[in-house]
């Protein structure tokens, strides 16, 4: 391969165990059908901005106002990645500098909140984050989590018990947004629940981001005081997170990001960032975006056509979480079989799940990574036979062998990038 293999050459040179394996592990993202809804592929020009010069740079502070000398053209990075986000999103400011979309998070809630104060956020079993108020992260360490789930009936937000929670506890903030809700958020009836509970609303967009810059999703800009995102996922760009806010939480978002959270920016992450939304200028992003919506949607409906239950009965973004529970599986036991036969998919607790965290009941699956490598509506024809054929005959060897031949076949026929 082209690019990864000059680069891979100029690591061997310095430390060819390093290389050996970095070169394993693009074997394996080159032949491995990748599922996991919050992975992607990023351009060959993210690549390169990220594993630019501009690593060797510190400029604590905001751009015009650092603690180091020699910033100006860092600065001009900076500034060019923070209008392309305002642009792209209309956002009034964009903090580009949150490492990952918990740093962004944690920002964010210290613009917004008091240590000890109540926020409401979505169960992390019904598809939260982490970060939106579970014990063991900071978000319910520092502050005093409540939470909303999904209707047990639709398994689907409903808003009005959204609303009656958020009368109970009346939380100084609103978190909105998911790691594995395969529907879209109603933004105008979390602003408005906010805004009756006089509660602040930070919705985390980290999963659809990059559904939002095609238009394949709303817009929580214009409904939220605080928006975070990553930029890795459905964006497209590199490892990364980022704040977007009103002009009247600038202040506070930029001292929480720096040196609230934060020390030193990574420009060659800002940078890469930059480069990844300026991509999104060109119509054959949004075209990616709504190609991702309805791979899914087509994926769903050959993984329930072949007898399997999807968690509210679909999708309308770009991922859906198939129920083990009536086949009596497990989701680690299924997520190992799917790594021997070369599909990667991530277990994940569902709604109303008793079983471990660690061992849930689900599989979360999503489209956006093999949207990028080119796959369409006959190929998650394929994928969901393939998932099917293999969840049905769990164990069979001969069946995990002919899955795995198929899966490869897709890989090679869409190759990754980096040629
Ligand atoms: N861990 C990410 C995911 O896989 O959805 C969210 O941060």
């Amino acid at each position: 391969m082209g690019m990864a293999k000059d680069r891979l050459d100029v690591i061997a040179s310095a430390d060819p165990e390093l290389a050996a394996i970095m070169a394993r592990e693009l074997e394996r993202q080159e032949h491995t059908l990748e599922l996991i809804p919050s992975e992607n592929i990023a351009s060959p020009a993210v690549l390169a901005a990220v594993g630019s010069w501009l690593t060797n740079k510190y400029a604590e502070g905001t751009p015009g106002k650092r603690y180091y000398g020699g910033c100006e053209f860092v600065d001009q990075v900076e500034r060019l990645c923070q209008e392309r986000a305002e642009k792209l999103f209309g956002a009034d400011h964009a903090n580009v500098q949150p490492h990952c979309g918990s740093s962004a998070n944690l920002a964010a809630y210290m613009a917004l909140c008091k240590p000890g104060d109540t926020i409401l956020g979505m169960d992390l079993s019904h598809g939260g984050h982490l970060t939106h108020g579970s014990p063991v992260s900071f978000s319910g360490i520092f502050y005093h989590a409540e939470f909303y789930g999904v209707s047990p009936e639709t398994e689907q937000l409903d808003y009005d018990l959204v609303r009656q929670r958020a009368r109970e506890v009346r939380p100084t903030m609103l978190v909105a947004g998911a790691s594995a809700y395969p529907r879209v958020f109603d933004f105008a009836a979390l602003a408005d629940i906010a805004h009756e509970v006089g509660a602040r609303l930070l919705v985390d967009m980290a999963h659809f981001a990059g559904l939002v810059a095609g238009g394949a999703h709303p817009n929580p800009v214009p409904f939220a005081d605080v928006v975070t995102l990553t930029t890795h996922k459905t964006l497209r760009g590199p490892w990364g997170g980022m704040v977007l806010c009103r002009d009247e939480h600038t202040k506070a978002v930029d001292k929480s990001v720096f040196p609230g959270a934060q020390g030193g920016p990574l420009l060659h992450a800002i940078a890469g960032k930059a480069v990844a939304l300026k991509a999104w200028g060109d119509p054959e992003m949004a075209d990616y975006a709504q190609r991702v919506v309805a791979n899914a949607g087509r994926l769903a409906e050959g993984l329930m056509a072949e007898d399997l239950r999807l968690v509210s009965g679909g999708t309308d973004n770009h991922l859906m979480l198939i129920d083990l529970r009536p086949l009596g599986l497990t989701g680690r036991q299924v997520q190992e079989a799917f790594d021997r036969a070369g599909i990667t998919v991530n277990r994940n607790s569902i709604p109303f799940d008793e079983a471990s965290k660690f061992n849930p009941s689900g599989i979360r699956l999503g489209t956006p990574a093999v949207t990028t490598r080119g796959m369409g509506g006959a190929e998650m024809d394929e994928i969901a036979h393939l998932v099917a054929l293999l969840i049905h005959n769990l164990g069979d060897e001969k069946v995990s062998a002919e899955v795995s031949r198929r899966a490869r076949a897709l890989c090679e026929a869409h190759p990754l990038p980096y040629g």
